[in-house]
């Protein structure tokens, strides 16, 4: 019998030899590589912490003791060693598992993560709540190497030295973030992990015994205790031991006694404590050990070869963007393309692989990227940030204080913005609009397809003002894209169908959604639908607004994001100002919830937003 199949709970491991739970460690590596085959997913940062995630259920007690995953992509053994193995299946589809930790699904899953860094954050106040309390359990923060980079976790780190706290951080040192990780941090921790402070140490003590007349040589032989002694001690991790978090490591992340021996320690210390866990992404599937950048997001792929399986040749958006972005480097190189640790999910890659001197990974850092940016135009040069709407909340104040204050000449491409199939609610990009919509000076744009996002991003950078461009997750349209770029007419909208019974408002690339169901309402029904591609959100296309409610009052605004405080009430508050009267609006977009896992498709079905709902609600809405 599998080993697998006699564990139902974390209680289960406690009775495994350490041959079992190796044998065990092989077992859930196998069902990961065959549920992200089917279902996509997280796969090399899953494969990487499978043994470290067995060590950790063993050596403590979820429920009670606390295990807090940073990101939380890296999940699966966790959530297939805490009674979620026979669903583990469902994963990221609708109904099913979330693909991050969610308290909601499960008592063993004590935060709800997915964006970055906030683990430690979390920790540390739970810390102080259970000391209040006096509670005995364990608190244990796992952070990979690319999320201490974020800023608040290391805010985080530096209170943690101050107050404390009785904590068992663990680092999860895989060397990469998506890409290989940057920065000087990392660098650090791969000075550490390879042990060249300790040997460096172990030098220095050598010469000085050899230099003690007669023992000296004998000294330096007996002497490999207590260099072993030292190694654990203070010489490694200065850095944490500085701030006051003693530093532990680096122990080998896949040899689950040494980890289940350090963890036991750990135990014992009654202030923070930070272990240096080394391990691999992708271990046991050498097509993702080979390429952990592919299968960090990964879409379903052949077990067999390692091969995607492709879902049509249509260029994402992100291709897009970074190919454009990249034509212009080619032209003027005063462009800088910036990402915070997403070269490849900007499609912003292509201008590194080009121009690295016109391309910056800042890591995990939205919101020194985007003062980063700022410093950068200041200076003369021209920012181009690439962002996803869900990140790009992170640094709201930046983007406020520091960059539209001084009005200073940015364009940035926020991706993923709207729904987001797969990853549930931490990703979705749905308020994007109605947090910038108000900001004075800024231009805010959405191109229809994939065509128009390259003639925004060359308009922006003509603009010289802080513009936003956003666009979906989803394949672009397959439009042929001009091969000159062109600079679209500013605060213009576009009319795409002209008609007498109501006025779509149409923002992004649902725009051939209402185009669809403009059409089968006119056949179907004689309803005759004047459809806008909006274009600018910002600045709105007022006069052209204004203009068609000569013809009809009813008015539909289409968006892929929350329409409360979104596109909707911006147009809404257009008629108020100008006190229209006897109009009525019909809002579709995401009402105010919280937004789970499904895919984009299924989502876009559940809000009306496909082109058989806007068919059915603009129907419905006329009749009335
Ligand atoms: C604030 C924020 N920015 C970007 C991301 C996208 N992201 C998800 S995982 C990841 C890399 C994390 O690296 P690390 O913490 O080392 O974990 P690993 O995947 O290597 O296990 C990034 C950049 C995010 N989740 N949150």
């Amino acid at each position: 019998m599998a080993v697998l199949e006699q564990v139902n709970s974390p209680q289960d491991l406690k009775k495994l030899s350490f041959k079992n739970l190796n044998i065990l460690s092989g077992e859930i590596r196998d069902l990961i590589i065959k549920v992200v085959a089917q279902n996509g997913g997280h796969l090399s940062s899953n494969l990487g912490v499978v043994d470290l995630t067995i060590a950790l259920h063993k050596v403590f007690d979820t429920p009670e003791d606390k295990l807090i995953w940073d990101v939380g992509h890296q999940c699966y053994t966790h959530k297939i060693l805490t009674g979620r193995k026979d669903s583990i299946f469902t994963i990221r589809k609708k109904g099913g598992l979330v693909g991050f930790p969610d308290i909601f699904e499960s008592e063993h899953d004590s935060l709800n993560t997915g964006h970055a860094s906030t683990s430690l954050a979390f920790a540390s106040g739970m810390a102080i709540a259970r000391d209040r309390e006096e509670k005995p359990f364990h608190i244990v923060p796992v952070i990979g190497d690319g999320a201490l980079t974020g800023g608040v976790a290391l805010e985080a780190l530096n209170h943690i030295g101050q107050v404390k706290q009785r904590l068992i951080i663990v680092l999860n040192d895989n060397k990469m973030s998506i890409s290989p990780n940057v920065g000087g941090i990392g660098k650090y921790l791969n000075y550490l992990a390879s042990g060249r402070p300790y040997i460096r140490f172990k030098e220095v003590m050598q010469s000085i015994f050899k230099a003690i007349p007669g023992i000296g040589k004998y000294l330096v032989v007996s002497s490999r205790k207590i260099l072993d002694l030292a190694r654990r001690m203070t010489v490694p991790g200065t850095f944490f031991n500085d701030l006051g978090v003693k530093y532990i490591g680096p122990i080998n992340g896949h040899d689950l006694k040494e980890l289940v021996k350090e963890l036991e320690k750990a135990k014992r210390y009654d202030f923070p404590v930070l272990l240096h866990v080394v391990t691999r992404k992708g271990k046991g599937y050498k097509p993702a050990a080979d390429n952990p950048t592919s299968f960090h997001s990964s879409a379903p792929f052949d077990i067999q070869n390692g091969k995607f399986l492709k879902s049509g040749n249509k260029p994402s958006y992100s291709k897009i963007f970074g190919r454009t972005v990249l034509r212009l480097v080619r032209e003027d190189r005063k462009i800088m393309a910036l990402t915070a640790a997403m070269p490849e999910g900007t499609g912003l890659d292509q201008v590194q692989e080009e121009f690295p001197k016109n391309f910056y990974d800042v890591g995990i850092a939205e919101q020194y990227m985007f003062d980063f940016a700022g410093g950068i135009s200041l200076g003369g040069m021209k920012p181009v940030v690439g962002i996803y709407s869900t990140f790009l909340q992170r640094a709201v104040d930046q983007v406020i204080h520091d960059i539209i204050l001084m009005k200073l000449p940015i364009v940035v491409g926020i991706d993923r913005a709207g729904i987001v199939g797969g990853d549930g609610s931490t990703h979705q990009g749905i308020y994007d609009i109605s947090l910038l919509r108000p900001l004075p000076g800024i231009v805010l744009m959405a191109p229809k397809d994939e065509n128009e996002l390259q003639h925004m991003v060359y308009t922006g950078l003509k603009l010289k003002k802080p513009v936003f461009i956003r666009y979906p997750k989803e394949p672009g349209i397959g439009v042929e894209l001009d091969k000159e770029f062109k600079e679209l007419p500013f605060g213009k909208s576009e009319v795409m169908r002209e008609g007498n019974d109501g006025i779509v408002l149409a923002v992004g690339p649902l725009v051939y959604r209402a185009l669809a169901a403009a059409e089968k309402l006119f056949a179907e029904k004689k309803i005759d639908l004047t459809i806008i591609n909006v274009r600018y959100i910002k600045p709105l296309d007022r006069e052209l607004i204004l203009q068609l409610l000569k013809k009809s009052k009813a008015i539909i605004t289409i968006e892929d994001g929350i329409w409360n405080g979104g596109f909707s009430s911006k147009v809404r508050e257009l008629l108020i100002s100008k006190r229209i009267k006897g109009y009525k609006v019909l809002p579709l977009g995401v009402p105010e919830e919280i937004v789970g896992v499904a895919t984009r498709d299924e989502l876009l079905a559940k809000y009306h937003l496909d082109a058989d709902g806007i068919y059915e609600e603009i129907g419905k809405f006329l009749a009335d």
